[in-house]
């Protein structure tokens, strides 16, 4: 395991401290939430009783192998806690998350959630976020409107591809990765692309997190608000 892992994995364990009987819990997409998702299965093989709500099919199937019970997101009235991933982070809270495409999902999980918490290896820490252009999942027929909504904000889209094709996500949307460069008002970005219709959910998380859990080395930092 490199190092990389390994803050993945000491902040996945450290997160998964949180989890309380009886919880639901939201489990989110990508390499190091399926680390704190491994933690939750051995607390559940232990006798934690909690039932999980999967910010992905792919993340439902892995929950489902490891023995977590689901609750599908459209019967769920508010989640407990969440433990989810991210692209990047500042020390504001704010997050660029949908790398794995998992963006709608994660947004409203974390909007339906009490403690958003956030985990990640220490190579996710920016002063500023844009380095990671900015996901925005599409629908297909507004893809040439929103294209020339965001180089009205400055952002040059780019429809995401894999093995030579769109990129479909869970939702049977595309994605396309927006670069903004370095972003100065992440609340106002975010909200000047809620507006944008065709767009279904972008990756600006602003004030949705309530901790960001970050490996460093064999230790953890917590940032909270
Ligand atoms: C997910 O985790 C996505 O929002 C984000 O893109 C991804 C980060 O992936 P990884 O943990 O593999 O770096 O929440």
């Amino acid at each position: 395991m490199d190092n990389r892992d390994l803050e993945k994995q000491i902040a996945a364990r450290e997160a998964v401290k949180f989890i309380r009987q009886n919880d639901i819990v939201g489990l989110g997409t990508g390499s190091t939430a399926f680390f704190a998702i491994q933690e939750i299965a051995l607390l559940v093989k232990n006798g934690l009783k909690i039932k999980g709500v999967p910010t992905s099919e792919n993340t439902a199937a892995l929950a489902v192998s490891l023995g977590i019970e689901l609750l599908p997101l459209e019967e769920v009235k508010g989640i407990d806690i969440t433990i989810d991933g991210a692209d990047e982070f500042d020390e504001q809270l704010n997050l660029v998350k949908g790398g794995g495409g998992a963006l709608f999902r994660e947004k409203i999980v974390a909007s339906l959630t009490k403690n958003e918490i956030i985990i990640a290896d220490s190579g996710k820490l920016v002063k500023q976020l844009g380095k990671f252009k900015v996901p925005v999942e599409v629908v297909p027929l507004a893809l040439n409107y929103v294209l020339q909504q965001l180089a009205e904000l400055n952002g040059k889209g780019e429809v995401r591809m894999k093995d030579n094709a769109r990129f479909i996500t869970d939702n049977h949307n595309i994605i396309v990765d927006a670069d903004f460069g370095l972003i100065t008002d992440a609340t106002g970005l975010a909200e000047s692309l809620n507006r944008i219709e065709g767009v279904l959910a972008h990756g600006l998380f602003v004030q949705l997190a309530s901790k960001v859990i970050m490996g460093k080395g064999t230790q953890t930092i917590i940032y909270a608000k």
